[in-house]
């Protein structure tokens, strides 16, 4: 959906927005949301068709007894042969698709301007993210910072929007960072843009999620969120360098090492 407008612009948007229906925040609790929303209504309908089911299956069961032709006044069991005469004039069957299509058709809405939200967000323009470009290649990736520092680990300050444009240099690939939720197509030629934020410092695992050749499954980096400070610190010392490895001893905490931004 790129080069849509951002949420607001579309009456859809704006609707859901008025109602504080579309969640927002980061891409993990937009996603947790949908998940749950999604997981409740669906237990929901669940327990009310197989309860339905059970309770007729039980009202209908086969008790031996036959009732005396023409005297069962009282009970509506069909007979062999016999077509429902949907009683009612058809009202449960109406009742039943009136109350699917809104449930339905409200689902669609809302996910749709949730996604919008998701996928919208690019476009609006905030002093308070970082951008970084993504170049997949087979077979590793490649992240580029605005001052030119080139690396091949991802590392972001927390509680931050990261927009991500993501690229390719030769086939195919898809950035993905499954903990936080965010995933885009890495197309040569061509400039996806995404976001994430993470909420908590530690390392993460980005992958590739496009066979693109026989290295595609050791196609991962790391992506290591820092604190706001400790990631200023770092920025501020890092140089349009060639590549850096960054295959020093990492292990989480240990940025302060450090230092150059050189040869690491
Ligand atoms: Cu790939």
């Amino acid at each position: 959906m790129t080069g849509e407008p951002a949420v607001p612009e579309t009456a859809l948007g704006l609707v859901a927005q008025a109602g504080g229906l579309v969640p927002r925040g980061t891409r993990v609790e937009v996603f947790n949301r949908i998940y749950w929303v999604f997981l409740i209504l669906g237990t929901l309908v669940g327990i009310v068709v197989i309860s339905y089911m059970l309770w007729k299956a039980y009202k209908y069961r086969d008790t031996g007894e036959r009732p005396a032709e023409d005297e069962d006044e009282d009970d509506d069991r069909p007979t062999l042969g016999e077509l429902p005469t949907g009683s009612g004039g058809g009202k449960k069957l109406f009742l039943s698709f009136a109350l699917s299509t809104i449930i339905v058709v409200s689902l669609i809405l809302w996910t749709y301007g949730t996604l919008l939200y998701v996928e919208g967000k690019t476009t609006q323009d905030s002093a308070d993210q970082i951008e970084v470009t993504v170049e997949g290649y087979q077979f590793g990736w490649r992240f580029i910072y605005p001052n030119g520092h080139r690396s091949t680990t991802l590392r972001v300050p927390e509680d931050k929007t990261v927009k991500l444009k993501v690229t390719s240099t030769d086939v195919f690939h898809n950035f993905g960072i499954p903990e936080l939720k965010v995933k885009s197509d890495a197309i040569p030629g061509q400039e996806t843009e995404t976001w994430f934020v993470a909420e908590e410092t530690g390392n993460y695992t980005a992958k590739c999620y496009e066979l693109c050749g026989s290295g595609h499954s050791y196609m991962q980096a790391d992506v290591i969120v820092m604190e706001q400070s400790e990631y200023q610190d770092w920025y501020s010392q890092t140089t349009p360098a060639p590549e850096e490895n960054d295959s020093g001893p990492e292990s989480g905490e240990g940025e302060s090492t450090e230092t150059g931004g050189e040869s690491e």
